[in-house]
């Protein structure tokens, strides 16, 4: 029940109205019941490898009706043991990057070469808008309409811990549907991108070529988390720049921990309009999988990952149950006016909360 977030409430301005327990019967909210969902007939799809089945268990993952969640989670379960063939890929960069573009070609050159490729988004600005980055496909016309490409926008509404389940959900379905590189784009937002971090086998940041300062803009911390870095735009008068930042960042990467343990970061200029470089970018990653898979790192980052959505997920559950509980809102209403006034400290609310 992850989704019935206090932050959903909050959105909507106010939740389930008071109910008088005389005037309904407490039954009256079962009435609508649904037809089942035929879970294994979705999930023959996917076997099957029709985008159209992906799209209807995908939706159904994004389902917030009760009955539709334990569908999905039998889908899910169902499709376990197919998924986790993938090389999951995310790719993050400021807005202008070309981060769109660059999924566009690189996707293109992907599924040409044979591959399945799945792109998703995570852009938690969506939680708030209801809007998505992908919610202009313009720039990946070509590719929506690639037999190998399948591109499913970010989920559109929902809690953050809630829109990054659906996302690593979504992407075992796309594994058990046979897509073996899977792209993972977000927008250039601290909370996102650690997201994206701990759902990728392998982190790409696309920057944009600059003198020094430019490369100061650019946070460290992200850059910590980046196994690739792309110079991009590296097109037109641009192409020498492109080269000499290529070169700054990768200096400067010399100072930093790299993201994965034995694996050091590449730094390549690429051009996604003439297209240049794209071809090396998937060596780069192709080098990188048969590195990590030989040295354990690979099979060790996916397992962590695994931990740590767990982790996220009792979080999630918590903070969702503690907000739902029964005259929870009044509660802490309260106790903030208490606080605002002077009169109780924050540990002793909380004490206060904790303490039936
Ligand atoms: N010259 C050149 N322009 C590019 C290249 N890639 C993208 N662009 C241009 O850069 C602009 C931004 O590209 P997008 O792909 O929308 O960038 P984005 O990072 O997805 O942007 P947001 O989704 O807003 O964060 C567009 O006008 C593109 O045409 C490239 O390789 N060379
Ligand atoms: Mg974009």
């Amino acid at each position: 029940m992850t989704e019935r977030s206090g932050g959903e409430e909050l959105r909507t301005g106010g939740g389930v109205p008071p109910h008088d327990g005389m005037s309904a019967s407490p039954r009256r909210k079962f009435v609508k019941r649904k037809r089942p969902v035929p879970v294994g007939d979705i999930e023959a799809e996917i076997r099957s490898g029709s985008r159209l089945g992906l799209a209807r268990g995908i939706t159904l993952l994004e389902s917030r009706s009760p009955d539709d969640r334990a569908a999905a989670q039998e889908l899910l379960l169902g499709l376990l043991p197919e998924s986790g063939n993938s090389i999951r890929i995310g790719i993050t960069g400021v807005p202008g990057a070309g981060k769109s573009t660059f999924i566009e070609a690189f996707g293109l050159t992907l599924a040409e070469a044979g591959h399945k490729v799945a792109v998703l988004a995570i852009d938690p600005s969506s939680t708030v808008t209801g809007g998505s980055i992908l919610g202009d496909k313009t720039r990946m016309e070509e590719l929506a309409r690639h037999p190998n490409a399948f591109i499913r926008p970010s989920p559109s509404s929902g809690t953050l811990g809630g829109v990054h389940r659906k996302t690593r959900e979504t992407m075992l379905l796309c594994e058990a549907a046979g897509y073996d590189i899977i792209l993972i784009e977000t927008v250039g937002v601290g909370q996102s991108e650690t997201a994206v971090r701990g759902m990728a086998d392998f982190f790409l940041l696309l920057v944009l070529t600059g003198a020094g300062d430019e490369l100061q803009g650019v946070k460290k911390g992200i850059m910590e988390l980046a196994d690739g870095i792309i110079v991009h735009k590296a097109d037109g008068d641009n192409v020498l720049a492109a080269k000499r930042t290529a070169r700054e960042y990768k200096q400067f990467l010399r100072m930093l921990q790299p993201a994965t343990p034995g694996w050091q970061t590449s730094v390549v200029p690429v051009s996604s309009i003439v297209p240049s470089g794209l071809e090396g970018v998937w060596e780069t990653i192709s080098r990188f999988k048969e590195q990590t898979g030989a040295s354990g790192q690979w099979e060790a980052r996916r397992k962590a990952q695994l931990k740590e959505w767990f982790r996220e997920a009792i979080e999630d559950r918590l903070i969702e149950s503690f907000f739902a509980a029964h005259g929870r809102k009044t509660q802490v209403a309260r106790l903030e006016e208490e606080i605002l006034h002077g009169r109780l400290t924050v540990t002793a609310a909380v004490d206060d909360l904790f303490s039936e």
